[in-house]
């Protein structure tokens, strides 16, 4: 059969994989969005769905007010004898910590912290010990991937920290997973940062502490050398074993605008790549140790499909899963219906790393038509597409002292506009209307039986290569303004 990448679209950075009897699991990171560390299972590692968030109460993640791209960097999900374990890094307030659970489906445990520095965290589970890895400073100060004997039920270090490899001289080593495969310990890394230089590495060791025999072959994977080729940046992965015994790599990538467009604004979505063992154990993965759009293989039965769901609306999308708000929510400022969400805004902007008043729905795919019937009382309410408090397109409806007007609004660093605005004299409703390309949003209106276009915006300065940065674009219905009041319905999000 054949499946196409990538298998999660949309901002789901940095994914982790693990396997229980035949389901798999799978984390992303989130950084400043609220709840933290998106969920999600899978009888077949193509077909993907959401079952959740690990962060779901500000006592387990402190986002008020950090920075965008900032809070929680890269997790790692594992299960050791029936117990879920996640562990990631609150970058912002550079914390270590896991949380578990014993119902996957349920809640995650208060953080139990761990006293080593740096980012990407992983457990690593054997004879009874617990291992923790990351990337970061060892405790005599020498850099690489640092490894420390952790007591599980309390997080306290059992040995020093101690940096057990440096990688293969590429830049920013990070995103280590440790397996034991056949005897032999197996160190996955990623190096060349997450841009466009990113790669996967590895190298083996007889001893969980190495020393490490790198792979000859490095990088396992990467795309570096692709030029014009719409996937880019693939690395930071995590090996998986299927029930059929074949080993893949679920990891990071994005797609590129266009073949000469070195732009993504997307995020950094989820791939799935096979990964080939040789009779002297060492792997191989992809294409030539390229990740492909469409990897054509008997490894999946023919009767798995690969389903893609189009259309996301109220009616069809959970609040509490597809949904996410900006770091700290002021919960009593949103009312959430099976068809309906009323919002109410405060003096926070959009462009303050805060809590606007905001609620927002990754944009997965490039080519879309988002709409909204909008009903506002006071103040300004409308449909954004956010990338962080510097670069955001809003399409909104204003209230003031003439009446109702629309508008629409690019935030580009440092330049804000009003580009477009039309009267609506005393009509306080609009269809809001964005048809996203490619390279292109335009801004529409449709009042009294006609669509009418306001305006065009390129979306590269929305990308990741203008506002930096490691999230994705995000559709975000948002109200501004003390005393704003604003009714939301019939939202779609429709990819063509
Ligand atoms: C993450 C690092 C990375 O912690 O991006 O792609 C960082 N790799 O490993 C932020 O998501």
């Amino acid at each position: 059969m054949k499946y196409n990448n990538p298998v999660i679209k949309g901002f789901y950075p940095d994914p982790s994989v693990c396997k229980v009897g035949d389901t798999y699991y799978l984390v992303c990171s989130s950084m400043q969005y609220f709840p933290g560390v998106p969920l999600f299972e899978s009888k077949d590692l193509i077909n993907w769905n959401q079952i959740g968030h690990c962060l779901t109460r500000e006592s387990q993640i402190q986002l008020d007010k950090v920075n965008s791209s900032g809070g929680v960097f890269a997790p790692t999900i594992r299960n050791n004898n029936g117990r879920f374990y996640m562990t990631t890094t609150n970058d912002t307030t550079h914390q270590n910590f896991y949380v578990w659970t014993d119902d996957i489906y349920g809640e995650w445990s208060e953080p139990v912290y761990v006293d080593q520095g740096g980012i990407d965290p992983d457990l690593y589970f054997e004879n009874g010990k617990t291992f923790f890895m990351g990337n970061g400073t060892d405790d005599q100060g020498i850099g690489g991937i640092v490894q420390c004997e952790i007591d599980i039920e309390s997080g306290n270090k059992l040995t020093s920290s101690r940096s057990i490899w440096q990688g293969t001289g590429g830049r920013f080593l990070e995103a280590p997973h440790m397996y034991k495969i056949n005897g032999k310990y197996y160190l996955l890394a990623a190096e060349g940062g997450t841009e466009f230089g990113h790669m996967a590495i590895y190298a083996r060791g007889d001893s969980i502490s190495g020393p490490f025999e790198e792979y000859l072959y490095n990088p396992v994977l990467t795309n570096r050398n692709l030029g014009g080729y719409e996937i880019q940046a693939v690395g930071h992965g995590d090996l998986i074993q299927d029930n059929n015994g074949n080993w893949w790599m679920i990891h990071l990538g994005f797609r590129q605008m266009g073949q000469w467009l070195t732009y993504h604004h997307l995020g950094r979505e989820v791939f799935l790549t096979p990964v080939t063992f040789d009779e002297e154990g060492w792997f191989t993965a992809g294409h030539s140790g390229t990740t492909i759009t469409c990897f054509e293989t008997n490894r999946l039965s023919d009767d798995v499909v690969q389903k893609e769901k189009k259309s996301f609306t109220f009616e069809n999308t959970e609040w509490d899963k597809d949904w996410c708000y900006l770091r700290l929510p002021h919960t009593h400022n949103y009312i959430l219906e099976q068809n309906k969400l009323t919002l109410k805004g405060t003096e926070i902007t959009m462009d303050q790393p805060d809590s606007p008043t905001f609620i927002g729905i990754r944009q997965k795919d490039f080519n879309a038509i988002i709409s909204c019937d909008l009903s506002l009382m006071h103040g300004e309410a409308g449909i954004t597409l956010y990338m962080d408090e510097h670069h955001h397109y809003d399409l909104a409806v204003r209230k003031d002292k003439n009446g109702y007007k629309v508008l629409e609004r690019l935030n580009i660093g440092d330049i804000k506009s009003i580009e477009n605005e039309m009267d609506l004299g005393s009509n306080n409703q609009a269809t809001l209307i964005i048809r996203a390309s490619h390279d292109r949003y335009n801004f529409h209106l449709y009042t009294d039986g006609k669509d009418i276009h306001l305006g065009s915006a390129q979306t590269k300065y929305l990308s990741s290569e203008v506002a930096g940065g490691f999230t994705g674009v995000i559709i975000g219905l948002y109200a501004y303004g003390q005393g704003s009041l604003a009714e939301f319905s019939k939202f779609k999000c429709e990819y063509l």
